[in-house]
Formats: structure tokens, sequence, C-alpha cells
């Protein structure tokens, strides 16, 4: 039900809003699209969770897994844009996530290249947005384009700490314990 319309309230006042909020066919696909890359991201970022449980660094698990968390926030915000646009979600088949890695560093670089491969997504999405006409979805995706320059941000700093940590055992303990004190969950 459209919001503010009352249950069962039926004029064509409630029928046009609807009509103007509706989303159209493109976005919505491509939304529907974006549930998918943000709930796979979740998987990766589980998964990467799960390698690093298994290496006994609590700290990259946890971060790992709150990254997870942050991911399924961002499928459930597209989720929530296409109902409230009265559109209609799919939901589309997730592949297998990588588990095994070489390194924390490897795994932290493939957590850099897959935000940039999101990243370019948000910004196909944006270019599909704008030349849709779909004002309501580019401002809507302003809030991912910041999202993601956090996101590449984050990532590269724990990167370059690996690097520089190098086969520093007791550093990368240090490491750990930082990233054990990410917030959320
Ligand atoms: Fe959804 O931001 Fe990372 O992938």
């Amino acid at each position: 039900m459209p919001r503010g319309a009352m249950p069962g309230e039926s004029c064509s006042r409630h029928e046009a809003w609807k009509g103007a909020q509706m989303i159209g066919k493109k976005v919505e696909a491509a939304f529907n699209q974006q549930i998918n890359h943000e709930a796979g991201s979740a998987y990766l970022y589980l998964s990467a969770s799960a390698y690093f449980q298994a290496l006994g660094l609590e700290g990259m698990a946890h971060w790992m897994r709150v990254q997870a968390g942050e991911e399924r926030k961002h499928a459930f915000k597209f989720y929530d844009e296409i109902v409230d646009r009265s559109g209609r979600v799919e939901l589309l088949a997730l592949g297998k996530p990588k588990m095994e890695w070489k390194s924390p560093l490897d795994a932290f670089k493939d957590a850099y290249k897959h935000e940039v491969f999101i990243t370019g997504k948000i910004n196909d999405l944006m270019r599909l947005a704008e030349k849709e006409g779909d004002y309501a979805a580019a401002e809507f995706l302003h809030w991912f384009v910041n999202e993601q320059v956090e996101e590449e941000q984050q990532v590269v700093r724990i990167v370059q700490m690996l690097e520089r940590i190098g086969d520093s055992g007791g550093a990368l303990v240090m490491l750990d314990e930082e990233l054990g004190e990410r917030k959320g969950e």
C-alpha cells in the first residue's frame, strides 16, 4: 500500500500518486541486479570471515563479518527502494563465493578489487538513472557513491598496513586486534 493511503482507499488521486512514483522497468531490473551484487558481497565477506576464523585471526574475522552485515544492509536498501516505488523485487541466484586465499594480504587485496567492481556497478546505475531521467533514483544512488569512496579507502588502508607488516607475526597480531575493534554486529 502506498505511503499515506488508508486501507481500502480507492480514489483517482491515490492512483495518480502511485503512477508518479512507479519505478521504470530498466531501473527496476538494474536495482534487482544490484540487490544480487550486494548480497553476493555479503556472501563473499562472510566467506572471508570464515577463512580468517580458520587461521585464528579473530579480529580480521570480526571485521569481515561486520562488512558482510553492511553489505546485507545495502541489499535491503535497494530492496526497500524498489518496494517504495511500487516495483517488483526479484531475487536472483547467488554463486558460491571463493573460500581460500594465499594470505591475509591476498584476502584484503581481493576485497579491494571487489569494492572497485561494486563502485563500477554503482556508477553504471547512476548513468542509467540519468539517461532515464529518473531523478529519484539518482538521488537515492548518491548515498552509495559516497559509501563506495569510504569502503575503498578503508580497505586500501588495511592493504597498505598488511604490505608494511610483511612477515612480522607480532605486527600482524596487533593489526588483528585493531580490526577486532570495528563497531557493528
Ligand atoms: Fe555494498 O559496498 Fe561493498 O560491496
